[in-house]
């Protein structure tokens, strides 16, 4: 209590000598309603909103494009300067840039973040140093919703749910239903929403169909490299025993069928397997074109443009959504499938062409 009255009375210190000086003063209001800048404020820098941006990594295509699509948008001539961090998938990394931007006095923090869990002592700091948090691509579970401000991103578990009913139409057109059907999941990077979201879609769809068997699930951190790792000691262990594999996104698929092809072994719907992605991304639809990919689920990565939007009804006092789903289609190979039915919705399977595929944006 005495500690908390003492830093009070250095912020009010704080504040008074700031504006004494007409210096120019931080935002530091919390959650949706950020302070108008000071009027004095006329240097170029000060014009300019803060943002300090956590990403995860580069481990694929999708971060790539989700990478250029922030720093596109936030970008000087729009009105931003942009702190970005490459945490390199590590959690410990993304906590201590995430400090360095409160010590920074960023106007917004925006947090990729690796995991789910393990953020509330962080996003506390956050909260207490008035900087308001959005959370973007995948989720954080935190035990007080008021630690961030706003989450835009995917809906995990619908994407695998829309892989896991497409697969059962599939068969079903194909008349293989009857049939046992062994699956092996790569995994995405583990604690992560898209993998968590990915592989309950698929699992829950496992205890749904008697004939369906989880051969084995393992994460291939969606890299290329440990997809390509993974699936050379799956084809060890099942060899052709292998129906279907299930690659929790692109690269991972790429490894995939690399280590396929490898080993002698033919993908696609005449082939010995089928593959399954997600992302969507311009090189997994091209594999989606040439047969390589059977059914890859999309992941939309370009959330600058989300992410701004959020900063600008914050910054202009607006209250913003507290979570935001992105929509998403399904590309397939094939045209056996035309929809598939989810919780009473449809959606539309798209079979990509060659002219889809040139004009993909990502
Ligand atoms: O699917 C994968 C990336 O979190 C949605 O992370 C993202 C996932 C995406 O590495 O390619």
């Amino acid at each position: 209590m005495k500690k908390r009255m003492i830093a009070a009375l250095m912020v009010f210190c704080m504040i008074l000598t700031f504006t004494a000086c007409g210096s120019n003063s931080k935002d530091v209001n919390a959650g949706s309603t950020p302070a108008a800048k000071a009027p004095t404020d006329t240097s170029k820098s000060k014009d300019l909103i803060t943002v300090g941006f956590s990403q995860v990594g580069a481990e694929s295509d999708w971060r790539t494009v989700n990478t250029e699509s922030m720093k596109s948008t936030f970008s000087e001539a729009n009105g931003y300067e942009l702190i970005f961090d490459d945490a390199q998938q590590k959690q410990e990394n993304q906590i201590a840039a995430i400090r360095n931007f409160i010590q920074q006095e960023v106007d917004y923090i925006v947090l990729a973040p690796v995991t789910e869990t393990g953020w509330d002592t962080v996003l506390q700091e956050a909260k207490d140093a008035g900087i308001p948090v959005i959370i973007v691509d995948r989720m954080v579970n935190v035990s007080d919703d008021s630690l961030y401000t706003a989450w835009v991103g995917s809906n995990f578990e619908l994407e695998g749910k829309k892989a896991a009913a497409w697969l059962d139409a599939y068969l079903k057109a194909a008349g293989k239903d009857k049939d046992e059907v062994n699956i092996v999941d790569i995994q995405g990077t583990i604690g992560a929403s898209a993998q968590i979201g990915r592989t309950k879609g698929l699992e829950d769809a496992v205890k749904q169909h008697s004939s369906w068997k989880l051969l084995a699930k393992t994460t291939g951190e969606f890299t290329q490299a440990k997809g390509q790792e993974v699936m050379e000691s799956l084809l060890k262990q099942y060899g052709d025993k292998i129906d279907v594999v299930y690659c929790e996104n692109d690269n991972e698929a790429f490894g995939a069928i690399d280590a396929i092809e490898a080993a002698g072994y033919k993908v696609g719907v005449d082939g010995d397997m089928i593959v399954m992605s997600f992302d969507s991304t311009n090189a997994g639809l091209s594999d989606t074109l040439n047969g390589k990919i059977t059914l890859n689920t999309e992941c939309n990565p370009l959330h600058g443009p989300r992410v701004e939007e959020i900063i600008k009804d914050l910054q202009s006092g607006k209250t913003v959504d507290k979570q935001k789903y992105v929509e998403e289609g399904i590309f397939s190979f094939e045209n056996s499938v035309p929809s598939i039915k989810i919780d009473g919705v449809d959606y539309p399977v798209t079979q990509v062409t060659k002219d889809l595929a040139a004009q993909r944006a990502y």
